[in-house]
């Protein structure tokens, strides 16, 4: 026990740090530590002449580099990862035995990768897909790894077919085309073809497959696992992140936009808040069944397509996730973590949900061949911070040194160690789960409802948020060449809703479908993101000013919006300070050339005495795509005549007070709100 104690959020940070190094004020060597007297020149024989085999510092400096790249991520490629700590709210001891569930108060050092997961490792960040949210808990009893999603369910049952479905949803493989996007013939034909997607397609239509940023996202484990406690009885359990800051997304247009503007939009948004001290936060939930109640519900609880309704099982918040360092080296670190949904602690336990038990193999196989060997959990992002002992010995890149001569278990030279822990000490235990059943390759007949929840779903969704997954649809399937694949797919969604079929049929040009329909008339409030947190924080306005803005109001507004928490950026005409009156000036973050509308969340324009008529057509720019991104906008003095002249003083979340406290006030409200649906945009 000694040796596994105090571990506190600091102790990972240590860890990592003993690994760091400066190079900057050193002497260059090779990597035999030999100083390097010339880095420009190869070593030839005369001035002209050809290079020379025995020059060891060109041959191990090349060699190094030629062998940088490690294999990508098969899938969730494209990713960015932070630092943090989890403190416990309350303690979990009824239900499990897992040392970091017990203390209220404790704190656990943890380390978070968001991804994407269709793209390549340098694909843009916005494209409609699910991200991934996997956290490593590095708890006093080892790693516990959640590696989960932002989304609650998944496209297939049993991971026989994660194969299938990731070969079709990537770029097709005659052409590799489409890059981070699933719109296109291979996907589709997949989905039309393995009806149990629909209730994820849902889901994947919907605005959570854009998040405004990786701190606007909730978290889920997907799966069903156990917890188990110290008197050996298991609960099922489900495991829930949600965001402090509310679940946002961006829409399509703007989202396809910052792809080309800033396609790092959501790992700059992420490494930028940390560093300025806006530190993420996620509460960590928990639903709870009892075993007993296993076959209360009517959906099958292991199956990874349902979710459980909130207001039926009820998300207890037991903690919170703050992240709030940075990586120092991304390769070293968000490269290198080799997450496992079979890291687990005692106390945590499995479920028979038939695509957890394939991650289970799927993991460890993966980080073989892409981190090149079986000795990954030894580089520093992925050590435990307790220590780990066993008769594991060798392979590429060991870096443990072990002495002694023993490497075996039972033995009698080192009296029998590395011993085992019996459970009441310690040692993970496997729940001891009765299983009676023939050898079968099936699906349990209580998987086969692929519909009710889907509709559930879609239910559950505002006018704003059906109107977004209409025109993904319209989208994704406007983009599948082949007719059939079209009407297959529009033919399977009359299952869910069948005018959702109809209108998406009329705009792709097939049979529009005339029956199907279903009876699910429920709806789970807790699925729509109109009813989370709306909060003017972090959220960043661009401010367009020109040369001889209002000094003092102008000033005064800025540092109003500054104190309630909203990011302001100053966007001109030139770098450099812009000149108002009262003497007062401003240094411009960005020119017009920099920036671009759909990279803030709201737009504030003053304008200024000395205006030109290309400012003029700059802000008009900044004005429209703002207002058709249904985002907040505020003019003052200038920016006010400029509204009028493009037609949108008046409109919902158009704010044009007279007095600086009004207009900051109403302005600030509007930020809140983030998006003004019920706009009349021509
Ligand atoms: Fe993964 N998944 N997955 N997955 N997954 C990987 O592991 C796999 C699934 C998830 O930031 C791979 O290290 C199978 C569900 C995340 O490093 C690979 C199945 C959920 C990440 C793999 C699934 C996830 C991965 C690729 C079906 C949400 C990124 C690289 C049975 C609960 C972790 C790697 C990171 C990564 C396999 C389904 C989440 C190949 C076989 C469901 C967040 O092992």
């Amino acid at each position: 026990m000694s040796e596994s104690r105090n571990v506190n959020s600091n102790s990972k940070q240590e860890q990592l740090e003993n690994h760091r190094v400066d190079d900057k004020g050193k002497d260059m060597t090779t990597n035999q530590g030999v100083k390097v007297s010339e880095d420009e020149f190869s070593l030839k024989a005369g001035e002209r002449g050809p290079t020379l085999m025995e020059d060891f510092h060109f041959r191990e400096k090349m060699t190094h580099f030629d062998h940088e790249r490690i294999p990508e991520r098969v899938v969730h490629a494209r990713g960015f990862a932070a630092h943090g700590e989890f403190e416990l709210y309350e303690s979990m001891e009824d239900v499990t035995k897992a040392k970091f569930l017990q203390e209220p108060g404790s704190k656990t050092p943890v380390f978070v990768r968001f991804s994407t997961v269709q793209g390549s490792k340098g694909s843009p960040e916005l494209a409609r897909d699910v991200r991934g949210i996997a956290t490593k808990f590095y708890t006093e009893e080892g790693n516990f790894d959640l590696v989960g999603n932002n989304m609650p369910v998944f496209f297939i049952q049993d991971a026989m077919k994660f194969p299938d479905l990731v070969h079709a949803v990537k770029p097709e493989p005659h052409n590799e085309i489409p890059q981070a996007a699933s719109a296109h013939d291979t996907f589709w034909d997949f989905i039309a073809n393995n009806q149990e997607s629909a209730h994820m397609i849902m889901w994947k239509m919907s605005n959570r497959a854009l998040p405004r940023s990786f701190r606007m996202m909730e978290g889920f484990g997907v799966h069903t696992f156990r917890f188990v406690n110290e008197a050996g009885q298991s609960h099922f359990v489900k495991f829930h992140w949600k965001p402090k800051l509310g679940v946002h997304s961006a829409v399509w247009d703007e989202a396809q936009k910052i792809n080309g503007k800033n396609p790092d939009f959501h790992r700059a948004d992420l490494y930028e808040t940390i560093e300025n001290g806006d530190y993420p936060e996620f509460e960590f939930g928990v639903q709870i069944i009892p075993e007993e109640d296993e076959f209360k519900f009517d959906f099958d609880i292991l199956d990874p397509t349902k979710i459980w309704p909130e207001e039926d099982v009820p998300v207890k918040i037991i903690g919170k996730m703050t992240l709030n360092r940075n990586v120092d080296n991304v390769f070293a670190e968000t490269e290198q973590a080799a997450f496992h949904p079979g890291h687990v602690v005692p106390g945590i336990d499995f479920s028979n949900d038939p695509l957890l038990q394939g991650r289970l193999f799927s993991y460890t196989d993966t980080q073989l061949i892409r981190l090149g060997g079986p000795n990954f959990h030894e580089l520093p992002i992925n050590r435990p911070v307790c220590p780990f002992h066993n008769n594991q010995r060798d392979g590429y890149g060991r870096q443990t040194i072990n002495t002694g001569q023993v490497n075996y278990h039972k033995n009698s030279l080192a009296n029998n160690t590395p011993r085992t822990v019996p459970p009441q000490e310690g040692g993970y235990e496997h729940y001891q789960e009765k299983v009676e059943g023939r050898k079968i390759r099936a699906r349990s007949e209580s998987f086969k409802d692929h519909f009710s929840q889907a509709t559930l779903f879609w239910n559950s969704m505002t006018a704003p948020e059906k109107e977004h997954i209409t025109s993904a649809f319209c989208f994704e399937l406007g983009k599948v060449k082949s007719k059939d694949i079209r009407q297959q797919t529009v033919d399977m969604f009359a299952n869910v809703n069948l005018k959702l079929a109809q209108e998406i049929a009329d705009k792709v040009g097939v049979e529009p479908p005339q029956e199907g329909g279903s009876n699910v008339k429920k709806s789970s409030p807790a699925l729509s993101t109109e009813n989370t947190v709306f909060t003017p924080e972090t959220r960043k306005v661009a401010v367009l000013l020109a040369e001889g803005f209002n000094g003092n109001e102008v000033k005064r507004v800025l540092e109003e919006l500054e104190t309630k928490g909203m990011y302001v950026e100053v966007v001109s005409e030139k770098q450099g300070a812009v000149k108002g009156a009262d003497d007062v000036e401003v240094e411009a973050d960005h020119t017009f050339a920099t920036a671009d509308p759909v990279l803030f969340d709201a737009v504030y324009t003053a304008g200024g005495s000395h205006k030109t008529q290309q400012f003029d057509a700059n802000t008009a720019y900044f004005l429209n795509e703002t207002f058709s991104h249904f985002k907040p906008i505020g003019a003052t003095h200038e920016g006010k005549n400029q509204l009028d002249a493009e037609n949108l003083s008046g409109q919902p979340g158009v704010v044009t007070d007279a007095t600086v406290d009004d207009f900051v006030d109403r302005f600030t409200d509007a930020v809140s709100k983030h998006r003004f649906w019920d706009r009349k945009l021509v």
